[in-house]
């Protein structure tokens, strides 16, 4: 049984408002590679922060849709693990609750988060290159679909390296980061900006920030507690030993 500090344990569940911050490791249990090691086989030989940009859908258009479409197989066959459901109980218990995910699978929703902040997009939409309308259903046969109304080529409706945030999602963000009494960042390498600076911001907001990684060694400080172990682990035992 996992032990958590008791002054933890009483922040949680005095918290006004937690915000959660999660990145590729929180869908890793899901079987969902995470970014950096989405180079699994065919795609080992090229570099995730090459591929997702526009410059590379311009050179390489077929190349850089058949990684999402290839990525996405991954993700449709994908479940939500242990820990996406214990934030959906968490959400439970906080008077105010903000989830805001880097990562693009979509398994929050489908574990029953409700308002998901969506920073980077979501590999299950997309919309026009040219003009930007969004694609609803059905994607149109062909090498690389085009666009319903202008004739433009589809693309994955996520941001790419080089391109902004979504403004509203990154604005609620922000203000969530800013106002939020606990900030959790659950298996995030925090490599990328602007989202890697959330809980920096967070703490020099006084709240208490945890910090749940495989790549961390499990330490508490007064209000920066960070616990080494899988997030389909720590979040179900600590979502428990909190509110039981
Ligand atoms: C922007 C969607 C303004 C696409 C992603 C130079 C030139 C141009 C830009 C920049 C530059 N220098 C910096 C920048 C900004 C750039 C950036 O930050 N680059 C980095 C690489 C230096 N950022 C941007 O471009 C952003 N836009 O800044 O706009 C602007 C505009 C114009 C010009 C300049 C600036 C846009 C960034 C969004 C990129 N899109 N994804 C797609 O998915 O294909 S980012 C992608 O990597 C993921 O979405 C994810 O968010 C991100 C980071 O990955 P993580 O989620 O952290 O995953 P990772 O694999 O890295 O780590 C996994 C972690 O989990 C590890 O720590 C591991 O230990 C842990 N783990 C593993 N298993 C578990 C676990 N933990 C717990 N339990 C487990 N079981
Ligand atoms: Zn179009």
């Amino acid at each position: 049984m996992m032990k958590f500090p008791s002054d933890l344990l009483e922040a949680l569940r005095a918290a006004q408002h937690i915000a959660v911050l999660t990145g590729a490791g929180a869908s890793a249990e899901s079987g969902v590679p995470t970014f950096r090691d989405a180079q699994t086989g065919l795609w080992a030989q090229f570099d995730p922060e090459e591929l997702a940009t526009p410059e590379a859908f311009r050179r390489n258009p077929k190349l850089v849709w058949e990684w999402y479409a290839w990525r996405r197989t991954l993700v449709e066959r994908a479940q939500p693990n242990p820990g996406h459901f214990a934030l959906v109980e968490m959400e439970r218990h906080a008077p105010q609750f903000t989830l805001i995910t880097q990562n693009v699978d979509g398994l929050h929703q489908l574990a029953g988060s409700r308002n998901v902040i969506e920073l980077h997009g979501n590999i299950r939409r997309y919309k026009c290159f040219a003009c930007e309308t969004p694609h609803s259903g059905p994607l149109p046969e062909g090498e690389i679909p085009t666009c319903a109304s202008c004739g433009g080529l589809l693309r994955p409706d996520v941001v790419w390296f080089g391109e902004c945030l979504p403004a509203q999602a990154y604005r609620v963000a922000l203000e969530a980061a800013q106002t939020c009494d606990v900030f959790f960042s659950v298996g995030t390498s925090g490599l990328v900006e602007p989202a890697a600076s959330l809980p920096r911001i967070a703490r020099r907001a006084l709240a208490t920030v945890v910090t749940i990684n495989l790549d961390v060694k499990t330490e508490w400080s007064p209000n920066a507690y960070a616990i080494h172990g899988k997030s389909g682990e720590v979040l179900p035992a600590l979502v428990s030993a909190a509110w039981g």
